[in-house]
């Protein structure tokens, strides 16, 4: 490795220095550029629509932390309740009045949801859920779809197996072939195919998981019949249906995917928004099902700061915000201008692009079609996009370092940086076109 002395950038200094101490440099794989190559860089502050990195370049941001930064970095009412919150005392172990008022906006705002319980991640929620799940139904087998993540618990790190109905195969190391066995994995989209596994098994599957919109295989949407198929096959055979809205809840819309969709799910896992930039994540759903949970149920689940009170109070103050009037009208509205403009940009330069929108999220692709599964996600030209990740970093524009993700708005993503976002990729397309 080069030694830090023969560097000028302090990204590529900072990285050295955190390959020292930290496998790969990074916290989550994907921010260490491994997928586009190049030095990742390190974040030194935060504002509305920009970041600035260690050498005090500014970007303008859309990960938006993977999709909580929904009213924009750092938004005044937010930091301020935090600021309020930390000086009361940053963590109690024992219950507060923030908890009830969270718990009771979020019941509110998400009909489906009549009990819920607050974790730290949204790999906590889903874990939790599925736990719920199984030990609601006496069950073990689990349905989820390719290119589906649902964070990184053992029995949800798997890939498809090598038959239509043959159980997965763990896709890291460290997850027992023996803790995955119970775990089908189905393509997305694809009613056929889920239609045959209960019909061959649906007697034994707790629950089937599902992201309603796509976000963790770039942006793809799920089609209505995929979803409501899915929801009378679950409740014919009786099985819990999961909506994993941890990336969709409060950011495709205010009553995330399942408003969008009309459909109502058994049980939802929440993160991201609902957090504002802190760690809160939920679970929750069903009463009859919620009343499963400890201290009153058999299913265990708890956590030191579960509901922690600085974390409680940005999630609870970013919610009252995404309930303005017009909020979401004006962030799908800023991003369904950002998908055209880059669509029409890279037209321009001949280049083989299309792009979609939902709510706050968007997706790009490097390909003829918008894709509609993990496969045809997978066909687009991965060098193209690397190329114009880094053409878009060089501009000023901070996209996802990886073509597998999604990409997010904020309110504070007004007409002047979405132009000035696709004025740069009219040059960068033409580079690489
Ligand atoms: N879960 C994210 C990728 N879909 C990455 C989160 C992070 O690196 O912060």
């Amino acid at each position: 490795m080069t030694t830090p002395d023969t560097k000028t950038s302090r990204n590529d200094i900072l990285f050295a220095r955190a390959q020292q101490s930290t496998p790969g440099g990074v916290n989550s794989p994907v921010r260490a550029f491994r997928s586009v190559g190049g030095t990742p860089r390190f974040i030194t502050r935060a504002e509305g629509p920009y970041f600035w990195d260690a050498d005090g370049k500014r970007y303008i941001d859309y990960i938006g932390s993977w999709g909580p930064a929904i009213v924009g970095h750092a938004h005044p009412q937010v930091v301020k309740a935090v600021q309020e919150a930390a000086a009361r005392g940053l963590s109690f172990g024992a219950p507060t009045e923030g908890e009830i008022e969270i718990a009771e906006e979020i019941c509110r705002l998400v009909p489906s949801i009549e009990q819920v319980r607050l974790v730290s991640s949204g790999t906590e929620a889903t874990m939790s859920a599925l736990r719920l799940a199984r030990g609601a139904t006496g069950r073990d087998k689990i349905v989820k779809f390719e290119g589906c993540y649902h964070g990184h618990a053992d029995s949800l790190l798997v890939k498809a197996g090598s038959g239509l109905l043959t159980f997965g195969n763990p896709t890291s190391a460290g997850v027992p072939e023996d803790f995955v066995k119970h775990t089908l994995v189905l393509d997305y989209n694809n009613v056929a195919q889920l239609e045959d596994a209960f019909e061959s098994m649906g007697d034994t599957i707790a629950c089937v998981i599902v992201e309603a919109v796509a976000g963790n295989m770039n942006l793809i949407r799920a089609t209505p019949e995929f979803l409501q198929r899915m929801r009378e096959l679950c409740t014919e055979y009786g099985a819990i249906l999961i909506f994993d809205e941890v990336m969709s809840g409060f950011r495709v819309g205010l009553g995330g995917a399942q408003a969008l969709y009309g459909i109502t799910p058994d049980l939802t896992a929440l993160g991201k928004v609902i957090g504002g930039g802190m760690p809160v994540a939920a679970f929750g759903g069903r009463a009859d099902l919620m009343h499963k949970m400890a201290p009153i149920g058999p299913v265990y689940q708890a956590g030191t700061l579960s509901g922690n009170p600085v974390a409680v109070a940005a999630g609870m103050t970013t919610l009252k915000l995404v309930q303005q009037p017009g909020f979401y009208e004006q962030l799908s509205g800023q991003a369904d201008k950002l998908v055209k403009g880059l669509t029409a940009a890279a037209r321009e330069a001949g280049v083989a692009f299309c792009a979609d929108s939902v709510g706050g999220m968007f997706g790009m692709y490097f390909s003829a079609s918008i894709p509609g599964s993990y496969s045809e996600m997978m066909a687009g030209d991965k060098e193209r996009f690397n190329r114009f990740f880094h053409g878009m970093l060089d501009e000023g524009v901070y996209f996802a370092p990886a073509m597998f993700e999604a990409g997010f708005v904020s309110s504070t993503h007004d007409d002047a940086i979405v132009d000035a976002t696709i004025e740069a990729a009219r040059k960068v397309f033409a580079r690489i076109g």
